[in-house]
């Protein structure tokens, strides 16, 4: 049995190494990809770690069953350093694949903190209960949940986008699910988050601070769209501000 646990450890500990090895180099930096690599890689590693316990637990439950009634039952009698070992291997291995998810998650949010040189700046003003996007370019938009109106942040795809955000009344917080990004705005301050746009197409973002009774109805619409479609959009936005 012994053998049996510490062959399982082992495959773990070499997929493990496998998986680690695979993913690491990231071409472009993107906190949505890392964000997703890292959070797979917790679950393979819990889903290992789960199968190792659960193998051992159920062999064991079946190899100390009582096999007639009334029997007292009789534990297998283990060495101090066996009975040390079992507790602290384990335990290491364990440790120190906590450790490893630990410092990657620090690398993760260290890509999160560093915005790219080439990111395209946007000011993001939260206010109950909507938000407003204010361009370099001089453009500016709003969205409202409720009639639906206004363009919302519309970015060009493949350009990273920073959004420098504030709030002109509570705590929000801007919230892209689809990108994996998530920060607080306030008053006073300039808080920022960035991500990556690498696919065309529509996806919200919303507020994830309770910040008042429509708080759950705070949010907007974010399209990524073609170069292209993106500087006939900016000219059209400046367009209709003129006239
Ligand atoms: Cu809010």
């Amino acid at each position: 049995m012994k053998r049996a646990v510490s062959a399982m450890v082992l495959m773990g500990l070499g997929l493990h190494a496998a998986m680690a090895g695979a993913g690491e180099k990231v071409a472009m930096p993107d906190p949505t990809a890392s964000w997703n690599h890292l959070w797979y890689h917790v679950l393979i590693d819990l889903a290992i770690i789960g199968i190792i316990f659960l193998t051992a637990g159920l062999y064991w439950v079946w190899k100390y069953r009582a096999t007639r009634p009334n029997q007292i039952g009789e534990g297998p009698k283990l060495s101090k350093i066996g009975a040390i070992s079992f507790a602290v291997v384990p335990a290491f291995l364990f440790m120190a694949d906590d450790f490893y998810l630990a410092a990657k998650g620090w690398t993760v949010w260290n890509e999160y903190r560093n915005v790219p040189r080439n990111a395209m700046e946007v000011k993001v003003t939260g206010s109950m209960w909507s938000w407003a996007f204010e361009y370099d370019n001089g453009v500016s938009t709003t969205f409202m949940p409720d009639s639906k109106e206004g363009e919302g942040l519309v970015v060009p795809v493949g350009k990273p986008v920073v959004l420098r955000m504030t709030s002109t009344d509570v705590v929000h917080s801007f919230f892209l699910p689809d990108y994996r990004v998530k920060e607080d705005l306030m008053p006073g301050r300039v808080t920022y988050l960035w991500f990556q746009p690498n696919k065309e197409g529509e996806t919200i973002a919303t507020c994830a601070e309770y910040c008042g009774n429509r708080h759950s109805f705070m949010w907007t619409k974010v399209k990524v769209v073609p170069q292209a479609e993106y500087d006939t959009w900016v000219a059209k936005q400046k367009q209709g501000a003129g006239a």
